[in-house]
């Protein structure tokens, strides 16, 4: 089966005024819907990140993927990535140099490939990626601290569903709605949008109102010292299933391993930061950095790097969680099949689905159902969803009015909120 075409579609969705370390959320996000077709008339589809950099990767690598055997992702992936972590080695793209940018160009087509390669066999993706290890796969809650709003802009906005949500009371709020419509069984708070002491009576507040029986997780990225990433560590010590990404970089990630270790804390620490490709791993292990790695196909170069990543962690004793970004169903589809499909991913995975609106997604039949805070792995052909190309074709018209080239999460902060505002790492 040959690659005839492949069309990389830029889209746009509303997204509600969410606070993190870097800034504020956009009120559309950007991402990037790869449609393969093949001389066999399957069509298959992936979802990525968006913006204007993407579209130039993908106008730069799609030429020399047509005619191409849609089977041979093998052959397709040494063409877009090259050899592990050389930036030399890569035949095609020569403009884009950086990895991270390839992974997920290859990402998108490999979802597709995968998607196609199920429809061709008549079996669904987690059956290519070595079969089910689980029929349902945990999302945990995502809270964000929230500006009012519920996204996009004119005549395009989203009703406010879960109100702002700046103090504990608004952010425990947030968990029960979330809770009581999708039934999550575990929280993370994204963190690093107030000063610590703020944010741990947010969590005293979470586990107040939940109890032992609701794990939590908070995830400043990066915003804190060693210092404070081990004060927050001790004094939330009991409360946190894990700690992700207190301090920025692998040796701040290492300190505060060791400092919480003396003080008798063992609350794990966990990455989607300090990890995210495989040649980070040893370093990682060596100084003990980190000790739970959340995956995402997205970053990690496709479905089955995300399959190979879980034997890694079996090895090296990682555990593994899933981390996200603003995105819709195909994505996470993708991240239901390769979380079924792996073992080691024990960890409620991350979502930012909850979100977004129906009339934001692009799949045929609407959006996604949860149950008890868990999605069921499908088992129709390839990914098992169809696309509703009518909606595709509307967020991709209001990607091009909506005026957002890149995310840019500070600037929408020094606009709408803080003119002041500059995202530095640990900076508090
Ligand atoms: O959507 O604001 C956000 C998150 O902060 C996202 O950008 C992060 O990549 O969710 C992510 C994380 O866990 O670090
Ligand atoms: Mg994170």
């Amino acid at each position: 089966m040959r690659i005839t075409a492949i069309t990389a579609t830029p889209i746009a969705f509303a997204d509600p005024p969410l606070l993190n370390f870097a800034g504020l959320h956009q009120p559309y996000a950007l991402r990037t819907i790869v449609e393969v077709e093949t001389d066999e008339g399957i069509p298959g589809f992936g979802e990525v990140a968006g913006g204007e950099q993407m579209q130039k990767a993908f106008r730069l690598a799609i030429p020399d993927l047509i005619g191409m055997d849609a089977f041979n992702r093998q052959a397709i992936r040494q063409l877009i990535i090259g050899g592990e972590g050389s930036d030399d080695t890569h035949q095609i793209m020569p403009g884009v140099a950086d990895q991270r940018r390839r992974e997920l160009v290859y990402s998108g087509i490999e979802v597709a490939l995968l998607d196609i390669a199920g429809q061709a066999l008549g079996l669904p993706v987690h059956a290519l990626l070595g079969g089910k290890a689980r029929d349902t796969v945990d999302f945990s809650a995502y809270l964000f601290y929230k500006h009012e709003g519920g996204g996009g802009s004119d005549d395009d906005i989203r009703d406010d569903i879960y109100g702002p949500a700046l103090d504990p009371d608004g952010i425990v709020r947030q968990a029960r709605a979330l809770i009581d419509e999708y039934g999550f069984r575990s929280v993370k708070l994204k963190g690093g949008a107030f000063p610590p002491e703020q944010e741990m009576d947010t969590m005293r507040a979470l586990h107040g109102a939940f109890g032992d029986g609701v794990p939590l997780r908070i995830d400043p990225n990066g915003a804190w010292t060693v210092e404070t990433s081990v004060k927050v560590g001790v004094e939330l010590d009991g409360i946190l299933e894990y700690l992700e990404d207190p301090a920025p970089g692998m040796d701040s990630m290492s300190a505060v391993r060791g400092d919480l270790i003396t003080r008798g804390v063992m609350t794990p620490l966990a990455t989607n930061m300090i990890v995210t490709r495989f040649e980070r791993i040893a370093e990682a292990y060596e100084k003990d950095a980190c000790q739970i790695i959340l995956s995402d196909h997205h970053i990690w170069g496709g479905l089955q790097a995300t399959h190979e990543l879980g034997r890694l962690c079996e090895a090296f004793s990682f555990g593994l969680s899933m981390h996200s970004n603003s995105h819709l169903g195909i994505s996470l589809m993708a991240m239901v099949h390769v979380a079924a499909a792996t073992p080691a991913l024990t960890y409620a995975c991350d979502t930012h689905y909850p979100w977004q609106r129906a009339e934001d997604e692009i799949i045929q039949g609407g959006r996604i159902a949860f149950e008890d805070g868990a999605v069921r792995a499908p088992d129709a052909p390839g990914l098992g969803i169809e696309i509703d190309r009518d909606n595709l074709a509307r967020l991709h018209e209001r990607c091009r009015a909506c005026g957002i080239a890149e995310r840019d999460d500070a600037a929408y902060m020094r606009n709408r909120v803080d003119p002041t505002f500059s995202p530095d790492p640990a900076r508090w």
